[in-house]
């Protein structure tokens, strides 16, 4: 077998799930696991990666194409000795559905007021609260890339008025959409905020106490709520704590976080009217993210253009 077929798998993931989805992945391929230090990966060609171990390219010099293990690529665009190759990110529909599904579900929990009534539960109160309709809010969606662009649809069946904001401005049928410059605008309309950003330097730390203040105050739910399930690194968690105790935000529902794991004495895990997930909005499915990658290195040894390129100057 070619050297030159080599993949090296470096996933932070589940083992059990690797080694399932590797025991029929990559046939007429060489597959070396990288977690293994004895291991050489000199001559290795593509590496599928998840957070992987710093020292990789040091290890692994001849590398041609990467391919991340998710959506996001911030873990690879940081590390140290990044070489100037291509990187492709995982596009997949069931990670889509799957993000869709989240965030409709959290949209949903805070229309229907689920943390008050789990709360009333366990007081084993029975109390109707008064309800809005979804259509009588606006859902701002931020990232319209490949999760946004299905999220506002499935949000839109939902009943819930809903809006988009995007660097490039993006034209979504019965859907308003906004461009950076019309930030203030897009906020101002929004009841529930959801991020579906990329980390980026531009986008980190973009949820900020300057950000929420701008959010529709009395709208139907009263308050604003924040939803994010891009990158922890898009919000300052010290004013989102604050704006949540302040009341300027009414809720959130969260599954990222600038430190992961959420640490146990951050206020956030306590919250009443907070949702936690861990980093589980959307896991990427280890068969298809191999299937993906398969597909893409036939299609690179053919000689044709590699599709889901991250472009190394947006960072995304
Ligand atoms: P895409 O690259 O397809 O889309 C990114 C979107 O963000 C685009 O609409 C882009 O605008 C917009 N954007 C980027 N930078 C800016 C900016 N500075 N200002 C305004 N808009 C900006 O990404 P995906 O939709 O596939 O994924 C989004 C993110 O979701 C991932 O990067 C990852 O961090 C996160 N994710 C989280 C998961 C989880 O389980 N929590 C699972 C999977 C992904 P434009 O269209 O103009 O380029
Ligand atoms: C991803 C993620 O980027 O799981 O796919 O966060």
């Amino acid at each position: 077998m070619s050297a030159k077929n080599t993949v090296v798998v470096d996933l932070k993931f589940e083992r059990r799930e690797v080694d399932a989805a590797l025991a029929d992945a990559f046939a007429g391929r060489t597959v070396l696991r990288a977690s293994d230090p004895d291991v050489d990966l000199s001559e290795a060609r593509y590496a599928v990666i998840w957070k992987p171990e710093p020292d990789l390219f040091q290890r692994a010099p001849k590398l041609e194409v990467l391919f991340s293990g998710g959506a996001g690529v911030d873990h690879i665009l940081a590390m140290p000795g990044l070489p100037d190759i291509p990187v492709v990110r995982f596009v997949d529909e069931s990670l889509t559905t799957r993000m869709s599904e989240w965030v409709v579900l959290q949209a949903l929990s805070h229309l229907r007021q689920v943390p008050a009534y789990l709360k009333q539960q366990r007081q084993r109160q029975w109390r109707e609260l008064s309800q809005p309709e979804a259509k009588e809010l606006t859902v701002g969606v931020m990232g319209l890339g490949v999760l946004g662009l299905d999220s506002v649809r499935k949000l839109k069946v939902m009943g819930f008025d809903v809006v988009g904001w995007s660097r490039s401005r993006k034209t979504i049928e019965g859907i308003e959409t906004f461009d950076s410059g019309g930030l203030d605008a897009f906020l101002g309309r929004t009841d529930i905020l959801v991020g579906l950003l990329p980390l980026t330097p531009d986008t980190r730390g973009i949820f900020d106490a300057s950000l929420f203040s701008r959010l529709r105050q009395g709208g139907a739910l009263g308050k604003p709520v924040f939803i994010n399930a891009g990158r922890g690194g898009s919000q300052v968690e010290a004013d989102l704590v604050a704006a949540l105790e302040n009341g300027i935000l009414g809720g959130a529902s969260l599954d990222v976080f600038e430190k992961e794991p959420l640490p146990a004495d951050s206020p956030l895990w306590a919250m009443e009217n907070v949702i936690v997930t861990p980093h589980a909005a959307s896991a990427s499915d280890v068969r298809a993210l191999f299937r993906n990658a398969e597909a893409q290195m036939d299609r690179y040894e053919a000689g044709e253009p590699l599709q889901h390129l991250v472009d190394r100057k947006t960072g995304y």
